[in-house]
């Protein structure tokens, strides 16, 4: 099968990139000074991660980084996105900067720039510093300040080799499995209430974004996640849950980034605070918007007559004017989810109609799959032609969207390494490197190959 389908083919100065994120490989948790995290507290939660695993020692990554950044540069990649951790930077989340913490970006991001690849920096994915959640986190407002002083202190200190910012990563993910369903960290169950973190996190991005051009730094996006929703039927029921459904997960994230509001009124009126003031922060202009696209939802009314069990991960409270359906007919990664490469195209052109000329330019954050490979075979081989599949069939959808003349400037596999999996733990494999979680040995995959030769053949040019 993988044979005998054709690799797309992008511009010349279409960006190949690679992503991670802090908490999911470095490990070395206690190291040089580094403060706790909210991930570091819920981890220790019984039953919050399958298996009761954790990110203590993870991939290693804090000290493996030489071999991690001599891997992605033998891959070839223009840019590798990365994560910093804000508990190694201020412990405490707020004041005195640990300069033991920030050294290791140093480190990490001179070995990039001497690898020749673009460090892609992303302030925060998921792992706020305890202490700030012990004064309400994103629940309260002054953290969206925090997040903006603490891009002050990274943006300065490593400006000069960064090649693009993203202050958040995913908000609507961090929203709604931390502080609806409690499935990730903090572990709140707070329904509708976590709009006020959404919120939050949302003003934090226009203050960090300030911040940062006042430090100097240029190239700022955001890293959100974005996929179609679709109702299960014409019936008027489902038709409306689906619009409702898309107004949370999709526009109440990119709107107010993208067009300075919110999508519905009752939406901004469940909020505290200065709202239409926050909003001209929070819809500060961008250089370019990432999309972190997995999968397409279905939607049916509560009382649908529409479809059985819901494809999302955990199961929604009762009483929510919504209910997910599985999607049929598509093959499904070993996470369970769909593999719906036409969404990818559909959700950036849909990105384009919906904002038009203020759209900046798009590049696509992340994309990528769990696949449980097993360790390498006989000839040291991992054979991940499902991976292989994935990408090319999303790259190739992707390029019918460039066809169509949305302006995509880059692609960001996830991940470049297996990693800690958040609640589901090691057992979700997205890298095209292997971990052997026992002797922390990397081995390419296949997928790591075929993704190395697609980028040769776009001549080295992403750099
Ligand atoms: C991203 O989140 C994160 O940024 C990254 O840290 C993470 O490791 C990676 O993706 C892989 O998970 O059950 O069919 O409804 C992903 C956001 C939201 C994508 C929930 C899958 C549910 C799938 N995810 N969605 S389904």
């Amino acid at each position: 099968m993988t044979t005998q389908q054709q690799d797309p083919h992008f511009p010349a100065d279409f960006l190949w990139g690679v992503a991670a994120a802090a908490y999911q490989i470095e490990g070395a948790v206690d190291a040089d000074g580094r403060g706790r995290s909210i991930w570091d507290v819920f981890c220790e939660r019984p039953g919050a991660i399958v298996r009761g695993e954790t990110g203590v020692l993870a991939t290693d990554h804090y000290r493996r980084y030489r071999e991690d950044v001599a891997l992605m540069r033998d891959l070839g990649v223009g840019a590798y996105r990365l994560s910093v951790s804000w508990s190694r930077v201020q412990p405490d989340g707020r004041g005195a900067v640990n300069e033991a913490g920030l050294d290791f970006y140093d480190r990490l991001i001179d070995e990039l720039c001497a690898a020749g690849i673009r460090p892609a920096v992303t302030l925060f994915h998921w792992d706020l510093p305890q202490a700030l959640q012990d004064t309400g986190g994103w629940l309260e407002r002054d953290t969206a300040a925090r997040l903006a002083e603490y891009a002050d202190i990274v943006g300065r200190r490593l400006g000069d080799r960064v090649a693009m910012w993203m202050p958040l990563n995913e908000p609507v993910v961090h929203t709604l499995y931390g502080h609806a369903l409690g499935v990730h960290a903090p572990g709140l169950e707070l329904g509708f209430g976590a709009l006020q973190a959404a919120h939050h996190q949302l003003l934090g991005h226009g203050l960090a974004v300030q911040a940062l051009r006042a430090a100097g730094c240029g190239n700022i996006g955001i890293a959100s996640n974005h996929a179609p929703v679709h109702a299960a039927s014409d019936a008027p029921g489902d038709v409306d849950a689906a619009d409702i459904y898309d107004h949370i997960v999709n526009w109440t994230f990119a709107d107010p980034v993208l067009r300075g509001s919110y999508p519905a009124p009752e939406l901004a009126a469940l909020l505290q605070g200065p709202v239409e003031d926050d909003l001209a922060i929070i819809s500060q202009p961008l250089d370019w918007f990432g999309i972190n696209y997995y999968e397409p939802t279905v939607i049916a009314a509560p009382d649908s007559e529409e479809g059985t069990a819901g494809v999302l991960e955990v199961d929604l409270p009762p009483g929510m004017p919504f209910r997910p359906v599985a999607l049929d007919g598509y093959p499904r990664t070993d996470f369970g989810w769909p593999i719906v490469p036409d969404g990818l195209r559909e959700i950036v052109q849909t990105f384009a109609d919906r904002y038009g000329d203020s759209l900046p330019p798009i590049y696509i954050t992340e994309s990528g799959a769990s696949f449980h490979d097993g360790g390498p075979d006989a000839d040291g081989r991992i054979r991940d032609t499902r991976r292989i599949d994935y990408h090319r069939a999303h790259l190739t959808a992707l390029r019918q969207a460039v066809d169509a003349g949305v302006d995509v400037r880059g692609y960001f596999v996830w991940s470049i390494l297996d990693n800690f999996e958040w609640a589901a733990g090691y057992q979700e494999r997205f890298g095209l490197v292997h971990v052997d979680y026992d002797t922390l040995e990397r081995t390419p995959k296949d997928s790591y190959h075929w993704y190395r030769n697609l980028i040769a053949a776009h001549d080295g040019r992403a750099r």
